[in-house]
């Protein structure tokens, strides 16, 4: 029987990857911070994302916006010098573009959907304070061979590795192709924002180079995850390019592999309150790049 050296303390309570048995803890934050008259979002929807821990927009996008990010897509995907960048990251076994991070800094035509008010509007009202972007990248899970994103829950990585506090911080992922029942849609479990699974294990030195195409270090046990599902279930969002879902920090979340012909591509933009601003790593010996996860706290907007 491994004894657990850790537990919840003031100072933090969500300890993770600190011993070798997974914990389920309970949530000590808020969910929703702002009301109704902050922002687009109206009260019921905030109560459903204050339950669930998502909610979903059907045309955040108009058709000819989902084409000029397409065409933006392709474009970044095609630049030698980007991917000859860092920020590129290819699918594991093979050379097909998986992500690209930063793309609000690499792409003037993403910097403008980051500031845009449906957008940052939202995020805006969920965290109830000025924001800045944490993280942002295009998902391009190709057709064919786009491998999966295993079940993880973002804020225990952004916890233990990028020194993110607590839990205030939201994503928003917007598609830019149909996301259909088969081809590797996102999957939250609706309410297990509201649990934190401590993880095993301890975070390797460069751990991104490895979590960034399979995550292991940092995703929960299937004993964990069977609990969760037991009791929250699993949601697959569907959607034509163009809509988006906001889902909180905390979600477990995941998306299967792709064998269809029909590629699922999406951006992703993390916003974080600029009262969460990172400090550091909470179980990692050195925090990740800057272009993972953000060192510039400089509000949206500002
Ligand atoms: O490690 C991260 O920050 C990234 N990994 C995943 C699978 N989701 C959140 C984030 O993009
Ligand atoms: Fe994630």
């Amino acid at each position: 029987m491994s004894i657990i050296e850790s537990h919840p303390s003031i100072d933090d309570p969500y300890p993770t990857r600190k011993c070798g048995e997974a914990v389920l803890l309970y949530r000590q934050d808020p969910v929703v911070y702002g009301g109704p008259e902050d922002g687009p979002v109206d009260a019921a929807t905030l109560d459903s994302f204050e339950t669930n821990g998502f909610l979903n927009v059907d045309e955040l996008l108009r058709p000819d916006e989902v084409e000029d990010y397409r065409a933006e897509l392709r474009r970044l995907s095609a630049d030698p010098a980007v991917l000859r960048d860092e920020r590129a990251v290819t699918e594991r076994g093979t050379d097909e573009v998986r992500s690209i991070f930063e793309v609000h800094k690499l792409s003037e035509v993403f910097a403008e959907l980051v500031r845009d008010p449906r957008v940052v509007g939202r995020a805006r009202q969920i965290l109830g304070s000025d924001v800045y972007v944490h993280q942002s990248r295009v998902n391009y899970k190709p057709g064919f061979t786009g491998k999966d994103f295993y079940w993880h829950s973002d804020f225990e990585t952004w916890h233990a590795e990028d020194g993110m506090p607590r839990m205030r911080a939201v994503s928003i992922s917007i598609a830019l192709t149909e996301n259909f029942v088969h081809n590797g849609g996102l999957m939250i479990m609706p309410g297990s924002h509201k649990t934190f699974v401590s993880c095993v294990g301890e975070t390797p030195a460069d751990h991104y180079k490895e979590s960034l195409r399979r995550q292991e270090i940092g995703t929960p046990d299937p004993n964990s995850l069977s609990i969760l599902a037991d009791k929250y279930g699993i949601e697959l969002f569907t959607g034509p390019a163009g809509s988006a879902t906001m889902f909180d920090c905390n979600c477990m979340h995941g998306s299967n592999g792709n064998i269809t012909p029909f590629p699922r591509s999406n951006v992703f933009i993390v916003f974080n309150s600029v009262e969460n601003a990172c400090t550091e790593p909470f179980s990692a010996d050195e925090p990740r790049p800057a272009f993972i996860g953000a060192r510039d706290f400089t509000p949206v907007g500002a």
